[in-house]
């Protein structure tokens, strides 16, 4: 269960938008962040702020402690083997980036495929286009049905030897759709491709098990789970790691460098170029004991009781069509939905006068809603913070919006 006032440990919560309550329903795109992980950045900065594994005064090794501590709190998280498997980023998408960089340089050739789907977010797809452009490989992609659960036949049917990666989001930042991962994995396996799971959607709303879900590559955002922005991490297992080549050269990823050449250091060092982001992979161990002193079984509970009431709510709004699976089994807590009244834009403007933060546009997935037949949508993303009282507010919104846009009946004469 969630507490009912965790609403208070956001103080951004706690202001007014136009004269009305702030009620945020844009978490998908960022989290808020919870008073102990603002505190706890501040707190950096005022007691210890030193580089990291380079310095050996007191501040220095406390700084490198923490970071260090942070790496084991985040392999904790997903169930990595260990902590060395855990590569800091600055996002999802350096995360995904790197390993088209590193891993996908080395690894693929000439008529080699990767297979995606038609939900990938933009940054699950565009590195593979320039990887694929790069290496003369080719993109193929699984479809999604009209429930938005994707093809698994098609899957199969494509899946072949010549498939060297799987990209694979975990849960669609638009649909809410949860993919069955670790199936795919066994059959992508079965032909020797190796898994990338995008996890920015999914690691910070459900418990995530990487050995159980067999995957080869992971990726995720600090941002979306209550952390701060500019922290993500890529966790692959340590032997793919230890064979890949580095992405950034530079500073502290060398053991021993010569004018013309260098040797580099182990996983996840080899990996870590230059000065990281410090204070903001720090505080995330603190957003991820926020987390999990709540329970990620508790707050992927909380989210799909009010993911079922938001369905079953905005379904009473005339004119609406709600994006992805009826199932809540197969969907987390992101509801996007088309008005036939208005655009998503005028929709999110006038929630906005009622004190709503929701998401406008194609929320970087334009195939996916190109291959719904409509240029944007709008969405509401819960979080642990929101609850029924949020969803009320939205649905009266809407009813404001479609007050606002429905062309007037003729007057009766
Ligand atoms: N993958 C998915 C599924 C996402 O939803 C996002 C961000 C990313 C990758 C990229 O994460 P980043 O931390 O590198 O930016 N999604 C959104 C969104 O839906 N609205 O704004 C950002």
């Amino acid at each position: 269960m969630i507490p009912r006032n965790v609403k208070d440990d956001f103080p951004i919560l706690r202001q007014k938008m136009h004269g009305k309550s702030l009620i945020y329903l844009d978490s998908a795109a960022t989290s808020q962040k919870p008073q102990g992980v603002i505190d706890a950045l501040v707190r950096y900065y005022q007691e210890y702020n030193a580089n990291v594994h380079r310095g050996i005064y007191h501040i220095a090794e406390e700084a490198t402690r923490r970071y260090e501590a942070s790496r084991g709190k985040v392999a904790g998280l997903i169930n990595a083997r260990r902590p060395e498997e855990i590569i800091f980023t600055r996002s999802t998408t350096e995360a995904i980036n790197l390993v088209a960089y590193a891993w996908g340089r080395a690894n693929m050739n000439e008529g080699d495929e990767i297979l995606a789907t038609e939900m990938e977010h933009h940054s699950n797809l565009v590195p593979w286009q320039m990887l694929a452009a790069e290496r003369g490989a080719k993109l193929k992609f699984v479809p999604f049905d009209g429930q938005g659960l994707l093809d698994l036949d098609v899957y199969e049917r494509l899946l072949n030897e010549r498939t060297k990666l799987v990209a694979l989001t975990h849960q669609s930042n638009v649909l809410g759709t949860i993919n069955p991962v670790k199936d795919m994995t066994r059959k992508a396996h079965a032909v020797g491709a190796k898994v990338l799971v995008d996890g920015a959607q999914s690691a910070p709303h459900m418990p995530v098990n990487v050995q159980d879900l067999d995957v080869d590559f992971f990726a995720l955002s600090a941002h979306k789970m209550c952390g701060p922005t500019g922290a993500g991490a890529i966790w692959a297992r340590y032997e793919i790691l230890d064979a890949m080549p580095p992405f950034h050269g530079g500073g502290e990823m060398i053991m021993l460098v010569q004018l013309d050449k260098s040797t580099y250091k182990e996983p996840p060092h080899k990996f870590e170029a230059g000065t990281p982001n410090i204070a903001d992979c720090i505080v995330w161990s603190d957003a991820i004991d926020y987390l999990q002193d709540i329970g990620l079984d508790a707050i992927r509970a909380h989210e799909k009781q009010l993911t079922a009431y938001a369905i079953s709510q905005l379904s009473e709004i005339p004119g609406i069509k709600i994006l992805g699976p009826r199932d809540l089994e197969r969907r987390g807590g992101v509801v996007s939905f088309h008005l036939d009244v208005a655009h998503p834009h005028d929709v999110a403007q006038v929630l906005d006068q009622e004190g709503i933060a929701v998401r406008a546009g194609h929320h970087c997935a334009q195939p996916l809603h190109r291959r719904l037949g409509i240029s944007a949508s709008t969405r509401a993303s819960f979080y642990l913070y929101n609850n029924e009282d949020d969803v009320d507010a939205l649905v009266r919104g809407l009813h404001v919006v479609h007050r606002m846009f429905s062309p007037r009946t003729a007057p009766v004469t």
